[in-house]
């Protein structure tokens, strides 16, 4: 097939050929099946096809197995990076979206009166395809947008749509997810992301980060491991979350103030020469500034403003240096400074910075730089390269420090209110339930000449626009190859598992070719999925049909990672950027020192609202599938959290309801007491209050997170303050 040994240790369940299965009425557990085959009982058809869940962004790899035409078992794949033949609870429950009674079948536009109507594709491309073309006569291209949620064929399609119309306005759902984090990286190590290599340390500290709630199953695996190795696991968190099960520590910090534990930390390493002189000799720029500016950030002045007590946070930046360069403060994802607060993108940058101090970097147990693989260039004929727009993604200007591969979503309702932008798109992504304050962007998005939602459900976004787009499922369409970083990086593959279940909905590939074709750029989009999947993969040494019968997920074992590489760092000084040119042009400290939140709640009935998944839903997407919102209901997990002795303050017990509200909203909700939780906070489930009266299972239970948060956004970094947010709390009817 090619130089790269294709490593599959899982079984290859005759992959594509069919084979018959026996004709038991009802349920077959797969024992049965297998004893089944054995005796030669077959009579119905059974084909296996490989594919990656799209419950989550960690897009795990799968087989399905397939019984007259449908969908009855998955098995995790045990070559695939995030997954390891692990699949998540709501890697199961989602794949029911194929058959479930609220897909969209058809393309929708709504009328006069507000109603949506069945219409044509036909009737859907040309009128889209008419205003797209007036917004661009009167307003030039850069009044179009795009948000998605990346996706491997969304990701290509969504840009090459927009690029071909000569827009370079293409967001990713980030400035709701980890737009801060990765931004405040980069400034300071050159990178986006890191990998904590939990499983080897001796000592990791999660920040906002819940490997035992928000999964991803390689995670957790490796936690495990590293428990079983004897690892010092501490979690920072205002909320015990589930991780307890397999940490150590939990230090209930106040919500928003996280910068201020890393920078008192990094002051005890300092002020003690605990830290990795050498190692910060060599790579850093800046120290002694930064040194010089934190030096009145002492544990002392540090508990005032989380609630930690001086001792605790010393103990742990000494355990820290004792176990350096096997630990590191991992990277975290969204939880505390993904994009939760005014001081996110300081918060990750102070985070590198103190993991520079441990010298941890590429280090057995620290912080790594994994290894990933990605297709080269096709071939420019049958792939014609689309000019690259003239503008700069709408946002940069504003918000200089965020990732332009990510952009500021959240700016698009000013930029719709101020009428510079005309026309929006989404495709896979319900900004308008989770980004920003639904009400400020329903009313900013109202502004729009054009406003187009492709889905499978009609979600909150599909509920605002002008047409709505019906998608097949992730189990009804090939995808474009997705390359999957790691130890030994790997390419995936997205396969049709099922037939359409609805014959009318059309995969993303083709809708954007069509749509393209009715804008009048369809030169771009003069191939099939088929062909550009294999024309990638091929870049890479494999081809669609080799990857499909190696069973959907290859590894590159020549790029395995090994420890100790020197690192070359990405920034502008080639440096780890203790102090950073672009953070003091964009009006920040030039180095990262103490930055209050917007907001902070004034004691009594007041609380900061914080958000947290569970470990069966994902966002806003899994609400509606039957079998997870039953968990859900079984286990009242829609309630939200309130510390026991506020809540005895308040004269509330567990179980009862409670009015939550501020300016913004006002919502009632059943509430757990639990001393799990810190007095300042009052965790709502991130998940629920779906006001889509088309998604039967998720309607009206429990509260929406971001009903409460005012909209804001965080200076420089661009991220949605998701955080920003405080309320008060009575029982309800007191
Ligand atoms: N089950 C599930 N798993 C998922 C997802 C999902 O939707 N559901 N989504 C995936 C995606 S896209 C993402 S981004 C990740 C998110 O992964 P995480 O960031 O780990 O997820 P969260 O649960 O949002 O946040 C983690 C923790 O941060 C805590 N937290 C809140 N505010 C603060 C604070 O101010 N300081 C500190 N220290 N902690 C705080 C919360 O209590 C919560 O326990 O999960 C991924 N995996
Ligand atoms: N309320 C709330 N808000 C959140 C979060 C949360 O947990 N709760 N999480 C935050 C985080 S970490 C992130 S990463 C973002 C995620 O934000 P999004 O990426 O927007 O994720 P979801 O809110 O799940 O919305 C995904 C939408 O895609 C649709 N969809 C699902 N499958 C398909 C498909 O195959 N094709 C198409 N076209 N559409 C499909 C779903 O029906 C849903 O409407 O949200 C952020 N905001
Ligand atoms: S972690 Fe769970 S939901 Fe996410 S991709 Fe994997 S199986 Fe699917
Ligand atoms: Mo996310």
């Amino acid at each position: 097939m090619s130089e790269h040994a294709i490593t599959r240790r899982s079984f290859l369940a005759g992959s594509a050929g069919a084979v018959g299965l026996a004709a038991t009425a009802g349920y077959m557990g797969f024992g049965a099946w297998e004893q089944a085959h054995a005796a030669g009982g077959w009579r119905r058809e059974v084909t296996t096809a490989h594919s990656l869940c799209n419950s989550c962004s960690s897009k795990c790899g799968f087989t399905g197995y397939v019984e007259d035409g449908r969908l009855t078992k998955m098995i995790g794949d045990v070559d695939h990076p995030y997954c390891e033949g692990t699949l998540c609870a709501r890697g199961y429950g989602y794949a029911s979206i194929a058959y479930s009674e609220d897909r969209l079948t058809d393309p929708l536009k709504k009328n006069d009166k507000g109603e949506f109507e069945a219409i044509s594709w036909e009737q859907a491309y040309s009128e889209i395809a008419e205003k797209v073309k007036a917004i661009i006569s009167s307003n030039g291209p850069e009044a179009l947008a795009m948000v998605q949620d990346p996706r491997p064929s969304g990701s290509y399609y969504t840009k090459r749509f927009m690029q071909a119309l000569g827009s370079a306005n293409v967001y990713t759902h980030g400035a709701a997810c980890n737009l801060s984090k990765n931004s405040g990286f980069t400034q300071a190590i050159g990178a986006g992301d890191y990998a904590s290599d939990v499983a080897n340390s001796k000592m990791t500290m999660f920040i906002g980060r819940s490997y035992a709630d928000a999964i991803r199953p390689s995670s957790v695996h490796d936690l495990q491991r590293a428990r079983e190795n004897g690892a010092y696991i501490v979690l920072v968190d205002p909320r015990c979350n589930n991780t307890i099960t397999l940490a150590d520590e939990w230090v209930p910090i106040n919500p928003g103030t996280d910068l201020a534990l890393v920078l008192a930390m990094s002051n005890v390493l300092i002020k003690n020469g605990l830290y990795d002189k050498d190692f910060v000799a060599e790579n850093g720029i800046g120290f002694d500034e930064w040194a010089a500016a934190i030096a009145d950030h002492t544990p002392q002045w540090a508990e005032g403003i989380t609630g930690i007590p001086a001792s605790t946070i010393e103990r742990l930046a000494v355990r820290f240096a004792e176990c350096a360069p096997a630990a590191s403060i991992e990277p975290s994802w969204r939880g505390a400074f993904g994009c939760s607060y005014a001081n996110s993108g300081e918060t990750a940058r102070a985070i590198c910075l103190f993991n520079t101090l441990l010298g941890c970097w590429n280090q057995k147990g620290g912080a790594l730089f994994l290894p990933s693989v990605s297709a080269g260039e096709v071939d420019a004929e049958k792939f014609p390269a689309v000019p690259k727009p003239e503008g700069k993604i709408l946002g940069s200007e504003e918000y200089p420090l965020a990732l332009s591969s990510m952009g500021v979503n959240v700016i698009l309702a000013d930029k719709a209110r101020e009428g510079a932008v005309k026309g929006l798109f989404f495709y896979n992504s319900n900004m308008a339930a989770g980004y920003a304050n639904p009400d400020y962007l329903a009313e900013s998005f109202s502004n729009l000449d054009l406003m187009v939602a492709i889905d499978v459900q009609m979600s909150e976004t599909c509920m605002l626009a002008d047409y709505v787009l019906p998608d097949t499922s992730y189990l009804e369409r090939l995808e474009l190859p997705e390359f999957v970083g790691g130890k030994v990086p790997a390419v995936t593959l997205r396969d049709r598992v099922i037939e359409k279940v609805h014959p009318n909905t059309k995969p993303v590939d083709e809708i954007f070719s069509e749509l393209a074709e009715a804008c009048g750029v369809g030169e771009y989009f003069q191939f099939t999925v088929d062909e550009l999947a294999d024309a990638q993969l091929r870049t890479v040494g494999l081809s669609l049909e080799g990857l499909r019968q190696a069973g959907g997920t290859a590894r590159f074992p020549e790029k395995e990672y090994s420890y100790g590489a020197a690192v070359k760092w990405k920034t502008p000084t080639g440096k780890v950027q203790f102090t950073s040119e672009a953070c003091e042009k964009a009006g920040l400290s030039p180095v990262p020192v103490w930055v209050d939140p917007q907001t902070k709640p004034a004691g009594g009935n007041q609380f900061r609202v914080i958000g947290g998944k569970q470990a069966i839903h994902t966002h806003t997407q899994t609400a509606n599938i039957e079998p997870l919102m039953e968990i859900t209901k079984k286990y009242n997990l829609e309630r939200v959290w309130m510390n026991a002795d506020k809540a005895a303050q308040l004269g509330i017990a567990d179980g009862d309801e409670v009015e939550v509200s501020n300016e913004e909203h006002t919502g009632r909700v059943r509430v757990k007491v639990t001393q799990r939780i810190n007095p300042e906070a009052l965790y709502v489930p991130s998940h629920y209050g779906c006001t889509s009266p088309d998604q039967h299972t998720a309607y009206n239970v429990g509260l929406r997170q971001m009903d409460f948060v005012p909209f804001s956004i965080e200076p420089g970094y661009g991220g949605a303050c998701t955080q920003e947010a405080i309320v008060t709390v009575k029982k309800a009817g007191a």
